[in-house]
């Protein structure tokens, strides 16, 4: 099919009933749209002389033209990216629901890619989009949570099928988890190593997405358990960062349960339920920042790196990682 098909048809054209004539034209606008794409068209953004090298999911069919590879893509709802070879007639189309495009230069070969991203994973949210578009191994990535921009994390990959955005690392041994409120409301620490995510971040993750919860525990004598909560949601700064955690499932017992609706504290920030003034603050006096009652059953930044069900409230734990995902 090419322009030249409509020239000198116009009486068969005015013999076709008004629905038909709305979709010929509909069909012949589309067309034109993609033999004049050399940049953008209302559809598709072409690429010219290149290939989709890799992707998830690839459906290959034999398609007469561009426009029917294209018209392919369009009525599947997960196919952002398509590719078509004029030569061999191989239309390539990617129904991972993923946009980014992974090329190499071939000659004959379009790669289309559409131009309205909605409804596609177009930029990472989390590492759950990571995993599902960009890569399928742990390491340091960049995300793009809705209200926060860009944001370094660490994606693990490989626990219980991976995509989990990293959002605390601790090593006991570590002392900077005892701080200050501004500290732990814009994180602190290096991501591939100790760290804290930070306060806002865990909001602004939490409101948008419903996450689960995972704590990975190690003791010193090497025993691994872990925790996963089905809900667990973090506030924002005005309810101090207060704390909805709830669904658990694991080996370590469900000790930070017992946090629940409780807002955070820090050592220059008592929010903790102990009323008793000849009492210091529960951060202070366990030198930690954490969502303290009076005072905890999970205390994984104080000077015991604590989970009570893996034993005991002053058993000192070597090792911490938490980590969301949808
Ligand atoms: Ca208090």
């Amino acid at each position: 099919m090419d322009g030249r098909l409509w020239s000198g048809r116009g009486e068969h054209f005015h013999q076709l009933g008004k629905t038909s004539r709305r979709v010929l034209c509909m069909v012949l606008l589309l067309h034109i749209h993609l033999i004049n794409s050399d940049l953008q068209t209302g559809q598709f953004l072409i690429h010219k002389n290149k290939i989709l090298t890799t992707s998830l999911s690839m459906i290959s069919t034999k398609e007469s033209s561009l426009q029917r590879c294209a018209a392919e893509c369009l009525k599947s709802q997960s196919c952002c990216v398509c590719s078509y070879n004029e030569s061999t007639k191989v239309c390539v189309t990617d129904t991972s629901g993923c946009c980014n495009v992974q090329t190499k230069s071939s000659e004959e070969s379009v790669v289309m890619v559409r131009e309205n991203k909605e409804n596609f994973t177009d930029i990472p949210f989390d590492c759950s989009d990571i995993l599902k578009c960009w890569s399928t191994i742990s390491g340091e990535f960049t995300i793009y949570p809705e209200g926060i921009g860009a944001l370094e994390v660490q994606c693990d990959m490989n626990t219980d099928t991976g995509g989990w955005t990293v959002i605390q690392n601790r090593n006991s041994s570590s002392t900077m988890f005892y701080t200050d409120w501004a500290q732990y409301k814009n994180g602190f620490g290096i991501i591939s190593s100790d760290f804290w995510i930070g306060n806002d971040n865990l909001h602004m993750l939490t409101s948008k997405r419903n996450y689960q919860l995972r704590v990975d525990l190690v003791d010193w004598n090497g025993e691994t358990r872990y925790a996963v909560y089905n809900i667990f949601i973090v506030g924002d700064e005005n309810t101090q960062y207060k704390l909805s955690i709830d669904g658990y499932s694991g080996t370590a017992g469900d000790s930070f349960y017992y946090h629940n609706d409780m807002k955070f504290s820090t050592r220059d920030f008592d929010n903790d339920l102990v009323t008793d003034p000849s009492i210091q603050s529960c951060a202070q006096q366990y030198s930690g920042g954490w969502w303290y009652m009076t005072c905890y059953q999970v205390n994984l930044h104080g000077t015991y790196l604590a989970w009570e069900a893996f034993g005991g409230a002053y058993y000192d734990l070597k090792h911490s990682k938490m980590m969301i995902r949808v």
